[in-house]
């Protein structure tokens, strides 16, 4: 279905070697062992990336982690080194110290939807917490709870798991310091988003040890609309799904008549109209001035 990954568009110098690439980012090794982590221009929506880029989106995106990195840095070392990276990347990758990445997604939630909305419906609990009766889609929880997950394959969804299945797999003082740490970064978050008018209704974390001493390391990207979900504080009512701060227009366009379109199709979704990819571009650049207070240039 959604599986296939498209091929990098640019062409990095001799020496740097392609590791992996997600849906939306690459990773590649470079000359001297670092690692070189690159958010491209693609969007994903309904489990496909779309054939349409988001000018910018990449750019957007790493500046939006980088603040968020430096914002955290007093909670957790991150991975990192240097954002003096290849022209043909430039502003859209950071070279990374390569880890021993914990495999597991560290999920902190404080509103109920998604995967924790559909295991509420069933269980009235998430991986394992309890939570209260009465809660609707887009609940704010009691107090964010943190709901891990196993990686999946590419083209699957990571599964829910347990912190007691969490502390099989890593060792129960690791597992405590991933939820002790995945909490503290998000309540760091949240505060500052719901400051700028914006819900940060749960976020993805992945950690790495440090190969030298064993420390726990943020890697990956955080905070961003691709790794959380961010809803407007402004329309925010429970009882039924929330927009979503950046991929309202391509959502809606995308089921709309003029799309002829079906996410339960099983077909490629359609390209974007230039209207739909220029207000999608305006919201990931409002969405990095709100939470920043600077400019994007
Ligand atoms: C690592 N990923 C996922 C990220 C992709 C895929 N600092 C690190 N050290 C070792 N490994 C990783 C990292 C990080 N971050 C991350 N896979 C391995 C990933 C970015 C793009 F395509």
């Amino acid at each position: 279905m959604s599986t296939t990954v498209p091929v990098p568009a640019y062409q990095l110098p001799t020496g740097y070697r392609h590791v992996y690439s997600g849906k939306v980012r690459e990773l590649y090794e470079t000359p001297d062992g670092h690692l070189l982590f690159v958010a491209t221009d693609r969007i994903s929506a309904y489990d496909w990336v779309l054939p349409t880029s988001i000018p910018d989106k990449g750019r957007v995106l790493t500046a939006m982690s980088l603040w968020w990195f430096e914002r955290l840095a007093d909670l957790v070392a991150h991975h990192v080194v240097s954002t003096e990276v290849p022209e043909v990347v430039a502003g859209r990758a950071f070279l990374a110290r390569r880890l021993d990445m914990v495999p597991v997604e560290c999920v902190a939630r404080g509103y109920l939807a998604g995967s924790g909305l559909v295991e509420y419906a069933a269980s009235r609990s998430v991986c394992g917490v309890d939570l209260p009766e009465g809660l609707v889609e887009g609940s704010r929880l009691p107090e964010p709870v943190f709901t891990p997950a196993t990686k999946a394959t590419l083209g699957e969804h990571d599964e829910n798991v347990s912190l007691d299945r969490v502390a099989e797999q890593v060792g129960r003082e690791l597992a405590e310091r991933l939820r002790r740490t995945t909490l503290q970064v998000y309540a760091r978050g949240h505060g500052l988003a719901e400051q700028r008018g914006i819900l940060l209704a749960d976020t993805k974390l992945e950690f790495g040890l440090d190969p030298q001493d064993g420390s726990l390391v943020l890697a990956d990207e955080v905070l961003t609309p691709d790794s959380s979900r961010y809803w407007p504080a402004g329309s925010w009512r429970p009882g039924g799904p929330q927009p979503s701060y950046d991929k309202q227009y391509v959502r809606d366009w995308l089921v709309s008549p003029a799309a002829r379109w079906s996410p339960s199709s099983g077909e490629a979704p359609p390209a974007l109209p230039e209207e739909v990819v220029e207000r999608t571009r305006q919201r990931y650049v409002a969405a990095y001035e709100a939470l920043t207070g600077r400019r994007f240039a």
